[in-house]
């Protein structure tokens, strides 16, 4: 008689293989709620990311950059529905995370709750938010679940863009007046720590990336990807002609990386916590964007409903 597969047994033996978990495979529960948490935490990250930039849009300084940060932002939308719609199929309802994300349960990246206060946040945001994302993002276009994966692959090719965008910003303001060098170096100032936190926290305080490494849902750690974005982004200060606010940041012949200063983990996790300079501005536009938008959702589903039934006769 044919046994039947030990169903951990087949799950262990795919992600050994490199071959990608699908909705309709079997999975360890835990698996499961980690890519819940994770995804829909992603897909918040970029819905409340679309807010610091849409503070600039009805203020960039031209047409074009008008029409380019438009688009940007439109993507991060965009993003934020193929996440949605992957985390959907592991069995969540788009409401309840939406949900979660308006009570305060849900996280999101921590960087998103930081005021944009020139012309040039546009341009740091796209070079060094866009970028840390880009270091954190490819290593997920092999994650081990399928839906993850494969958003994560046209997702980078749009942040690529996006990095480019706000490197070019920062290009010409770097290379333009003294008053617009000092806005690029003030934006690096206030934008380079809080970059470096988006990682998460170190690797020995970090309770999820052991498990999500064995899992294959996360490639890198935390630490090994700051460092990675660390080492590649200095030459791109070093071309701007910019400083990175950092005493310490010094190359370090012996390790082959730039070491850099201690990170203020302390308010991280304010930040976290909710006690961020934006955090209730950002939950607050967004319940509002909700309740707002209720009169769209109700006939949208009204549409929906009658072309079924004009299908139906
Ligand atoms: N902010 O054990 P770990 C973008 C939480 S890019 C807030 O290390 P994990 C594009 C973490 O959730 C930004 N919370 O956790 C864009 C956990 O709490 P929990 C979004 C943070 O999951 C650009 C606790 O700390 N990218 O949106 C943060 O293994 C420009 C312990 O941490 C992604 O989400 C943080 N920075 O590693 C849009 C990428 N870091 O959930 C607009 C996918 C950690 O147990 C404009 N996510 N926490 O209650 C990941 O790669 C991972 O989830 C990490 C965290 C690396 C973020």
């Amino acid at each position: 008689m044919m046994q039947t597969p030990d169903p951990q047994l087949l799950f262990d033996l795919k992600v050994a293989e490199e071959q990608r978990i699908e909705p309709k495979d079997w999975m360890p529960e835990p698996y499961r709620r980690t890519l819940i948490r994770q995804i829909s935490q992603h897909a918040h990250s970029e819905i409340v990311g679309m807010l610091p930039e849409g503070n600039w849009i009805t203020r960039a300084p031209s047409l074009r950059r008008k029409a380019v940060l438009l688009a940007k932002v439109q993507d991060e939308a965009g993003h934020g529905l193929y996440l949605y719609s992957a985390a959907e199929t592991l069995g969540v309802s788009r409401e309840q995370m939406i949900a979660d994300l308006h009570s305060g349960k849900a996280k999101y990246s921590s960087i998103f709750n930081y005021p944009t206060l020139s012309w040039a946040d546009m341009g740091a945001i796209g070079w060094l938010v866009d970028g840390a994302a880009i270091m954190n993002q490819v290593p997920l276009c092999r994650t081990s679940y399928g839906p993850y994966a494969r958003a994560m692959v046209r997702i980078c090719k749009e942040e690529s863009f996006h990095q480019r965008q706000g490197y070019e910003i920062m290009m010409t303001l770097a290379k333009g007046s003294q008053e617009q060098k000092a806005m690029a170096q003030d934006a690096l100032n206030r934008w380079w720590w809080p970059v470096l936190m988006m990682f998460g926290p170190k690797d020995d305080e970090s309770p999820n990336t052991a498990q999500s490494m064995q899992w294959k849902i996360k490639r890198f750690s935390n630490d090994e990807l700051r460092q990675k974005f660390v080492d590649a982004t200095v030459p791109q200060a070093e071309y701007l002609d910019l400083t990175i606010p950092d005493p310490d940041l010094k190359w370090n012949e012996a390790r082959g990386h730039y070491d850099f200063g201690a990170i203020n983990w302390e308010e991280f996790w304010e930040v976290v916590k909710g006690n961020g300079p934006c955090n209730r501005q950002r939950l607050e536009a967004r319940q509002k964007a909700h309740a707002e938008g209720e009169w769209v959702r109700e006939a949208a589903m009204a549409y929906a409903k009658k072309r079924v039934m004009s299908y139906e006769l």
